[in-house]
Order: structure tokens, then sequence, then C-alpha cells
């Protein structure tokens, strides 16, 4: 027991009694022991202890000198007493200069140096004690976000499973909605198509009735002599059969229009209807329209009333190249006309469908609703399922402090631009001369130093750098009492570096006491 108390007394206060020379720390105190041997730190050669501070240099590590400036590289240590302790070259001691706040360096008298250790020691500790204040406020922050965070974390984690329920039955659901949607819809499709197919062929006999009706009124509208038959001459007289633009329809384009043998002059009903009809119902003008044609033409509203030309021939063409151009402009004129839909006869219109296909329509169009539902529900639960598993992916901090930083977003402006961290999303760049943003970097990894791995965010992975790598960002955070984006610069081009301030990294403070005890 007394053995340890005096062991206690000598590591102790038993050390600060040993008289120190001049320019010795305390825990140095015990390599100088008045009346032994001084030996050199370096362990290089014994001396007297009188040799010790006697201003001249015998150990090769200066050790004998603490006190003056004989040994270059000496340290020279001030004690300070009510501030910091310090350990400056031996080489200031008698310089002239007040080094130490006690002004032991100057003991020598060269200057006189007013001890001003208590006025500095006291501003130290207010200092000290501010940052402090800051420290512990930051830190209830921090401790809040802790609860918030691990709360935010259980709640999704539970939602996630419930979601993850849901999920299995809606797929169920939807399954079952498929499978009624495609039996509605067997019996739709069949009697839809049933009844279209119906209509079609009615459409194709309306249509060849009244394509039959044109062709005898043309018949009749060509025959002028009125002798029941359309001949050479009653062809001739129209222009549009002016196949060669000639400004005549001559002998073989008439002929080739009434498909007439070389012996025939002239086709009758029959024959104009199944055989001439069809080559000219294109471009058939009626005398009527052919005056309205003219009409316009002269008040050139109306282009010029299309040729006709005899299908499967190419006789007449005198440049091919020049009926391209025109089948390609018919095209481009054709599809603007298409943009304007046809107005279909009331007679050419389908009808409605009947009463059965109608009921089939109304049920597997509920049933195409039910489906459309279900499936929509499915995907806005495993929309939510992604959003849930992305956030409780990410590591918030050993215990969620940092969560607060997920979903906002921080700012800060230098000379040319402002940047922006949004927290665990990603940062960008925006010149303040406009344009538009640039992604610095999506959210990577916590990138500190092993011993603080919380110290060091990195977005990576951002718009690449012309002839350079990816931009990314290291942003490094240290407490502070408020979320705060406090700098931004870019070290090296196209990697870029943030100060961020946050009360998530502020660990918990001394007390006032400890703080003072420590100083
Ligand atoms: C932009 C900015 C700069 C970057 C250059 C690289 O001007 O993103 O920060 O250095 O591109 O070309």
């Amino acid at each position: 027991m007394i053995c340890s108390l005096l062991f206690f007394c000598v590591i102790t206060s038993c050390l600060a009694t040993i008289p120190r020379p001049r320019g010795v720390s305390i825990s140095m105190a015990s390599w100088y022991k008045p009346g032994a041997e001084f030996r050199c730190i370096d362990g290089s050669k014994s001396l007297p202890f009188e040799y010790i501070n006697d201003d001249y240099c015998d150990c090769p590590d200066g050790s004998d000198e603490p006190g003056t400036s004989a040994c270059p590289g000496g340290k020279f240590h001030c004690t300070n007493a009510g501030f910091k302790p310090l350990n400056i070259l031996s080489s200031r001691v008698g310089d002239g200069i007040c080094d130490c706040c006690d002004g032991t360096d100057e003991w020598e008298g060269n200057i006189e140096c007013v001890n001003n250790c208590k006025e500095l020691g006291k501003k130290m500790r207010e200092e000290a004690e501010l940052v402090r204040q800051l420290q512990e406020q930051g830190h209830t922050l921090k401790l809040q976000y802790m609860e918030t965070g691990k709360k935010t974390r259980a709640v999704k984690k539970t939602e996630l499973e419930e979601l993850q329920k849901t999920k299995v039955e809606l797929e169920t659901v939807k399954n079952e909605m498929e499978q009624k949607k495609n039996e509605a819809e067997t019996p739709e499709k069949e009697a839809k198509e049933k009844h279209e197919q119906a209509w079609k062929e009615e459409l194709e006999k309306i249509k060849a009735a009244k394509d039959k009706v044109k062709a005898e009124t043309a018949f009749y509208e060509m025959d002028e002599n009125k002798d029941n038959r359309v001949d050479l001459a009653e062809v001739k007289a129209h222009s549009q059969f002016d196949v060669d633009n000639n400004g005549e329809v001559c002998d073989t384009e008439a002929r080739e229009h009434l498909e007439l043998g070389d012996e025939d002059t002239h086709v009758d009903m029959a024959h104009f209807i199944e055989k001439v009809w069809p080559n000219i119902r294109e471009f058939y003008k009626s005398p009527s329209e052919l005056q309205a044609a003219a009409k316009g033409e002269k008040q050139g509203e109306v282009p010029e009333a299309p040729k006709a030309n005899i299908p499967n021939t190419g006789e007449y063409l005198e440049n091919e190249d020049d009926d391209e151009e025109d089948e390609e402009e018919d095209i481009e004129y054709d599809e603007e006309e298409n943009k304007e839909k046809p107005s279909v006869a009331d007679d050419e219109k389908m009808p409605d469908y009947d009463e059965l296909t109608k009921q089939l329509m109304a049920v597997a169009d509920v049933a195409r609703n039910q489906f459309t539902e279900a499936e929509k529900k499915l995907k806005d639960t495993e929309s939510q399922i992604r959003n849930l598993e992305t956030y409780l992916g990410i590591d918030y901090g050993p215990n969620e402090e940092f969560s607060v930083l997920k979903g906002n977003c921080y700012e800060y402006t230098d000379r040319e631009y402002t940047y922006k961290m949004c927290g665990f999303d990603k940062a960008t760049q925006r010149s303040k001369s406009g344009g538009s943003e640039t992604t610095l970097g999506n959210w990577g990894k916590w990138d500190g130093p092993a011993h603080d791995k919380y110290a060091i965010m990195n977005y990576e992975n951002g718009q690449s750098c012309w002839n350079g790598p990816n931009r990314s960002v290291k942003v490094h955070l240290k407490c502070g009492t408020d979320n705060k984006l406090t700098g931004a610069s870019e070290p090296s081009r196209c990697e870029y570096a943030f100060d961020f301030e946050t009360p998530s990294r502020c660990s918990e403070p001394p007390t006032t006491h400890q703080l003072h005890t420590e100083l």
C-alpha cells in the first residue's frame, strides 16, 4: 500500500516539485536530476550536472542546453502557467522577442516581457466555451435526428413488409382480372368480327351498285348521239383521254380506252361497264365536272382536270421521270388530303352493332376497366416498394443521424457558380450566367478514412468532363448547428470538394468543468 502510494507520488505531484533547469518541461524533468550526472537524452555522453544550461552545447541533440540558444535545434519549454505550455526552438531564447506568454524565453533580460498568460488563457477558455456550446446545440439536434431517423426507418420497414404482402394479393387479383378480361374479350371479338365481316360484304355490294350507276351514267354522258353505244368519235370528243397531251385524242388513245379490237368502232353498255369503266373510273369527269373545273381554272382556284392514263401500257409516256415526279407529288398531295378525313356517305357507314354484340362489348369493357385498375394498383404498389427499398438501402449513419439530409437540397454560390447538394441524391453546378444544370455526381458512398467513415460523402459518376473523368464530388462534413453547404471548390479539373456543416457530425461535447480541466 505504502509502496503504491510512493509510486503514485513519484509519477504525479512529486514530479512537479523536482526543481527543473530552465526550459525543461515537467514530463522531461526526470532526465535532469540535480547533483547526479546528466546523460544526453540521445545517450551519446554523460556530463556533470553543472554543464546544463552553461551556454555551451555539449550534447549532439542539444538536450544539455534547454534554456539557452547554444545548441542549434534544441527545444525550450515555456510553462505558460494559466495558458498553454509551449515548446519553442532554443535559438529563440534570448533573441529579444517574447515568444512565451510568461516571458521565460527572455530570462536573460534583453527585453522586458509582460506575462499575459492569464489574459490569453481566459480568452482561450471563453472561445472554447463558445465552441463547446455550439457543439452542445448541434449534438442536441443530432439526438433528435437520431430519434426521427430510427423511427422513420422502422415505419418504412413495416410499410415495406405490408406492401410486399399487398403486392402478392394484387398480383393474384390482376391475374384473375386478366383472365376475366380475356374470357370476356373472346366472345366480344367474335361477335364484332362477325358484324364487321357481314358489313364489309354488304358495303362491297353497295359500292359495286354505286359504281355500276356511275358507269351507266358515264356511258350515257359519253353516248352523245344517244344510240346506246359509245364510239371512237365520242371518246375523241373528251379531252381527258388525251394521254400524251398533244391537244387531241388520237385513234390509238380512243381505242385503248375503249379496249376495242382493230375492226371495232364502238362499245355497248355491257362492254363499257365491264371493260372500259375500270380503266377510266379514277379520272373520268362528267361534262358538268369538266365545266366546273374549267371555270375554276379560269379563276385560278382549281388545278387542271387530271388527264387519263392507260394502266399497264406506258406507250404514251414521253418521260418516265416526269411521271415518277408526278406520282410523288400525287402522294404528297394525298397525304395532305388525308389529314382531313374524307366524309363517308351515310349509307357507307357501318350500322351499330346488334344488341347482343353491344352487351358483350359492355361486359368486356367492364372487365377491361377492372383489369386496368388492378394493373394500376399493382404498378403503384411496386413503385412504392421500389422507393422504400431505395430509402432503406441507404446508410444514414450508425444511428440514422444523417437521414435528415435525405430529400433536402442545400446550395452554395461562389463568384461563378451555384452549387447544390441534394442529400443522398445528387450534386449539381449551375452557372450564374445561366444555362442548364451540370450533374457533378450521384450519391455513391461514405468515403471518410477507416476511423471516421462518415466524415466524407462521395457523389460519383456525374456528367463526363471533356477529355477528362466523369465529374465527382467529395463532401467534407463537420459539426455545425445547422445543415449548411459552406463551401465548394474544384481542386482538380472536374473533381469537386464541398464543405458541409451539420449537427449530425457533432459528438457529445465535454462539460464546462471537463473543458476547463483539460485547458
Ligand atoms: C464546366 C464546369 C467546370 C469544369 C469545366 C470542364 O465549365 O463544369 O467546373 O472545370 O466544365 O471543362
